[in-house]
């Protein structure tokens, strides 16, 4: 087990997310030209963090008054529909359902990609490249890179990630509450932008450490969701409370949650438990079961179904 438990990369990249939050954000101006002009009906697309990150965009975008946004899997994205800009959004730069669809979708309309890496296969398929480089990661759970593109793209919308950056700070600083640490389940609820937030809390704690987590909407939770909160579980509230929730989850036998925290450093405290249980777990979090950095399908063969 030699590495301690502050020096892996996982940690560091989460301890960075404030000064990469303001170094995305002053980025904002120079890339405005390639991002979304207000009024233009623009599709958002990745996968994994990459889509949740694409789900919270498009409903700030929405929210700002910027113009309509769909948010998809990669894999997903309708054919058929019109839209002024598509946005792709791929840390490696390498995801091959993002190579398929930029491929399926040149010359129809203006594309841009945010990466990390601007020498990989993406920007060959692109019209634009957006490039990221200084919140790469090492990590195959992405963190930073995430945060930092949603920074950017709040900032673009004339949303100043200050106060998020600022209450990050103190995050980082506070210990992990124990009721957290003590839980075996986790509901993330979110609404608008931070319904997309909830989405990529709820993959953090499956990717870092293995947990049952779920995600939705937060006027959903009624819908069903419920029937799983009993002893052990944690219902978090990313955003705005809603009323009676607090008692709903205590009647079920759950903890109810609701950071008072800005939503993107609610998402870092997330981000700190799921490392904090994953190595809890006996799991390393700097090597998640069964992932990988980009995932990279072999080339359909013959007799391969799609
Ligand atoms: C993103 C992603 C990650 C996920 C996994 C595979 O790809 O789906 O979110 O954690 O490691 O890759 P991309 O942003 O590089 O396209």
């Amino acid at each position: 087990m030699g590495e301690s438990v502050a020096g892996g990369h996982t940690e560091q990249e989460i301890a960075s997310q404030p000064a990469c939050w303001r170094r995305a954000a002053q980025l904002a101006q120079a890339v405005a030209g390639s991002l979304p002009a207000t009024g233009e009906r623009v599709a958002v697309v990745g996968c994994g963090t990459s889509w949740f990150i694409a789900q919270s965009y498009a409903a700030a975008r929405e929210e700002a008054g910027h113009g309509e946004t769909d948010a998809f899997a990669a894999s997903e994205m309708p054919r058929g529909r019109r839209y002024d800009r598509l946005l792709v959004l791929s840390r490696s730069g390498t995801t091959t359902e993002i190579l398929q669809l930029l491929e399926r979708m040149r010359g129809t309309l203006p594309t841009v990609v945010i990466t990390a890496d601007a020498r990989t296969p993406v920007a060959q398929v692109a019209d634009q490249v957006i490039d990221l480089d200084f919140a790469d990661e090492e990590s195959v759970v992405q963190t930073r890179f995430a945060t930092s593109e949603l920074a950017l793209l709040r900032a673009h919308l004339g949303l100043d990630p200050g106060p998020a950056a600022d209450a990050a700070q103190r995050v980082l600083a506070m210990p992990l509450p124990p009721e957290l640490l003590a839980a075996r389940q986790f509901t993330f609820l979110g609404t608008g932008w931070t319904y997309g937030l909830a989405n990529e809390a709820a993959l953090k704690l499956r990717e870092a450490a293995g947990l049952w987590t779920e995600a939705y909407p937060v006027m959903e939770y009624r819908h069903g969701p419920v029937a799983v909160t009993g002893p052990g579980s944690v219902v978090w509230l990313l955003g705005t409370a809603a009323d009676g929730l607090a008692d709903e989850v205590a009647a079920a036998g759950g903890i109810a949650w609701f950071d008072d925290e800005d939503p993107m450093a609610a998402l870092v405290r997330v981000q700190m438990l799921a490392v904090a249980l994953g190595r809890a777990r006996g799991l390393d979090p700097d090597r998640p079961r069964n992932l990988a950095r980009s995932v990279i399908l072999a080339p359909a063969g013959p007799g391969s179904t799609p």
